[in-house]
C-alpha cells in the first residue's frame, strides 16, 4: 500500500519534469529563431543628392541564411513616400521605372544589387534637400515583419533619371520631371562609377 503511493508520486512528479523541460525547450527555440532583418546586410549603402522631388537609395543586400528573404517595403524620415523599384527597357526602347510586384527577394545564401539602371528604394515627395555627405536612414521591412535599420549616405549622381512608370498612383505629387532633368538619350546609365 505504501510503497504503491509512494510509486505513483514519484512517478507524476517524473510526468511533471517532463512537461516543464518541454515548455522551456519550446520556449528557447522560439526565442532563438532567426529574422529576415537577423540575416541581411547592406553593404555600401547611398542615396542620390536631391534638392526636392524624387531620388532613390542603392546597396548591395546580402541574404546569409539559408532561405530567401523577401523586403516587402521601406520608410525614411526624408521622404514621405517610398516605393520598391525595378528598371526596365520598355517596347520603345527607353529605359523606364515601376513598382516591382512581390517586393525584392534576397536569394538564399546571395545577394541583390540595387544601382542605378537596376533595381532601386525610390524616394519620392522629398521637401528637405539631401547635400552630399548627409547620412539618410532607411528602414527596410521584411515579409516576416522584421525591419532593418539603414544609414545610407548621399552623394551626388549624375544619372537614374529614368521616367516613372507607376504616375497613376501619385496623384498630386511632382514626379521629378523637372525641367534642368537631361532628356532621355542622355541618360546616363553609363556612370555607375
Ligand atoms: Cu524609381
Amino acid at each position: 500500500m505504501t510503497f504503491t503511493t509512494l510509486r505513483t508520486t514519484r512517478l507524476s512528479r517524473l510526468a511533471v519534469l517532463a512537461a516543464v523541460s518541454t515548455v522551456a525547450l519550446a520556449a528557447c527555440s522560439s526565442t532563438s529563431a532567426s529574422t529576415a532583418a537577423d540575416s541581411t546586410t547592406v553593404t555600401d549603402p547611398w542615396v542620390k543628392t536631391v534638392d526636392e522631388g524624387m531620388t532613390a537609395a542603392f546597396g548591395v543586400i546580402t541574404n546569409t541564411s539559408g532561405e530567401d528573404i523577401t523586403i516587402v517595403s521601406a520608410t525614411t524620415d526624408a521622404a514621405p513616400t517610398v516605393e520598391l523599384h525595378e528598371t526596365a527597357m520598355g517596347d520603345d526602347g527607353a529605359m523606364s521605372m515601376s513598382p516591382i510586384d512581390g517586393g525584392f527577394v534576397v536569394p538564399a545564401g546571395g545577394s541583390l544589387t540595387l544601382e542605378p539602371g537596376s533595381f532601386h528604394i525610390m524616394l519620392m515627395g522629398v521637401t528637405e534637400p539631401i547635400r552630399a555627405g548627409d547620412d539618410v536612414n532607411v528602414t527596410l521591412t521584411f515579409s516576416d515583419d522584421s525591419t532593418l535599420d539603414v544609414t545610407a549616405t548621399a552623394k551626388d549622381f549624375t544619372g537614374a533619371n529614368e521616367d516613372y512608370d507607376g504616375g497613376d498612383t501619385m496623384d498630386g505629387m511632382d514626379m521629378g520631371h523637372d525641367s534642368t532633368s537631361p532628356s532621355a538619350d542622355s541618360m546616363n546609365m553609363e556612370g555607375d562609377s
